[in-house]
């Protein structure tokens, strides 16, 4: 079965809005697309003047990994937020709160800053840019999900990225703040600790946030390889 990767990515006077990614089979390349910009047209963070959709086909195998299991952290206000990340930063990091710091300092970056949990540096080549997660999908996207839409919500989006992005030896945890104004819930994920859900990440209306994995490594890239080309599908059957 010849399995195909579609990625999206939206900006608007050069600033990046949005991206998405999708494997699916050739005969859902078409209905994916449509869904795909349509999705890019009615994002939060405004009206983008570009968008790009890629369509190549997978050569070679695909990984199948197990999705990270989700819970929920209850924090009800930033402070409680930030809090609950440093403290499940502390552990693997001397950096916590320079990590915290540099997060809630960026905004509309493509791809996720690397974050050198040794030395609290930062890894990624382009600063502006970080890098990006590509090449995944949930499992069900091939045959078993319904033909509507992109099918995809927003946490599904954000789970398969996380479970991707926990999955390599080097990377010890990632926090997310959505960098969607109207969207507050952001994550902190661990291969042990899971997909932990935090609330009140940032003020309502701020556009800051971003990706920041805490990782430990002397191959960053191998890890940015496997980040941005290995192909995974996440859950399903393994
Ligand atoms: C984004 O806006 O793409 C980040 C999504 C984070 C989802 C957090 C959640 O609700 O679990």
């Amino acid at each position: 079965m010849a399995l195909f990767s579609v990625k999206m990515r939206s900006s608007a006077l050069g600033a990046h809005i949005s991206g998405a990614e999708r494997i699916v089979e050739e005969h859902e390349v078409g209905t994916v697309c449509a869904a795909m910009s349509r999705r890019a047209l009615s994002h939060g963070k405004g009206q983008p003047d570009s968008i790009t959709i890629t369509v190549a086909a997978i050569h070679g195998d695909v990984m199948r990994i197990p999705a990270l299991s989700i819970t929920e952290a209850g924090s009800r206000a930033l402070d409680e937020a930030r809090e609950v990340v440093l403290r499940t930063l502390d552990p693997l990091t001397p950096h916590a709160e320079r990590a915290w710091e540099l997060l809630t300092s960026v905004r509309d970056m493509r791809g996720a800053i690397l974050f050198d949990a040794s030395t609290g540096e930062r890894l990624e080549r382009d600063h502006a840019r970080g890098v990006r997660v590509t090449s995944m999908d949930a499992a069900t996207a091939t045959g078993e999900r319904p033909e509507q839409g992109s099918g995809k919500t927003r946490i599904t989006d954000a789970l398969v990225l996380a479970s991707k992005v926990a999955h390599h030896p080097a990377v010890l945890a990632e926090v997310c703040i959505s960098d969607d104004p109207d969207y507050t819930t952001g994550y902190v994920a661990t291969q042990s600790l899971g997909y932990l859900r935090v609330r009140n990440m940032k003020p309502a209306g701020s556009p800051i946030g971003g990706r920041l994995f805490v990782v430990d490594t002397n191959d960053t890239a191998d890890l940015v390889h496997y980040l941005e080309h290995t192909p995974v599908l996440v859950g399903g059957a393994q």
